[in-house]
């Protein structure tokens, strides 16, 4: 009798070459460690009475594991083999807002060069489709930066000052943000 399952039977061919997948498996565990690490800001601006900067984050959190799953999707839509790894554990203690926003500015700024990375090896590899693909990464990564820099700017403002109306009002950010990057996207 047969006790495990034949897979031999799929359909699906064979596209993907093995430098791009591991670069793509590589994103996943990055994308994964994004959302690991916002959780883990969320968490901590949860606990300390930051109700907007927590929902923020949360969200941000959410974000970053939709990322994930569109590599997880793509590199086996396209005959790839996603692998999901151990996650690196984040840290559980910061030391005030604008320490998390310093750190969320700098991860974004990895993630950039890492998205960066996978154009280049797209174009070693002559893999137009993916290049293609990561495109919407590319782009993404622009407002993720902005975001950041953004909360960051308003921080500077506040100086040593209350913390109590950015918490407040940091949501709307997000939703100002997306407005100027469909009206930049708009412009081109
Ligand atoms: Fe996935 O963009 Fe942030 O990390």
């Amino acid at each position: 009798m047969q006790l495990l399952m034949d897979f031999s039977y799929s359909t699906k061919t064979k596209n993907m070459k093995k430098e791009i997948e591991e670069i793509l498996n590589a994103q996943i565990e990055k994308e994964g460690y994004s959302s690991h690490l916002y959780l883990a800001m969320a968490s901590w601006a949860d606990a300390n009475g930051f109700a907007g900067t927590s929902a923020w984050l949360y969200t941000q959190a959410e974000e970053e594991r939709t990322h994930m799953l569109k590599f997880v999707k793509y590199i086996n839509e396209r005959g790839g083999k996603a692998t999901i790894g151990a996650l690196q554990t984040p840290p559980a203690e910061f030391n005030s807002i604008k320490e998390i926003f310093k750190l969320v500015l700098e991860h974004e700024e990895m993630i950039t060069n890492s998205i960066n990375e996978i154009v280049a090896v797209c174009q070693q590899q002559k893999d137009f489709t993916t290049q293609n693909w990561v495109q919407w990464f590319v782009n993404e990564q622009i407002e993720e930066e902005r975001n950041a820099r953004t909360i960051l700017d308003k921080l500077n403002l506040i100086g040593d000052g209350s913390l109590y109306l950015f918490d407040r009002d940091i949501m709307t950010l997000r939703g100002a943000n997306a407005a100027a990057n469909e009206s930049a996207a708009s412009n081109t």
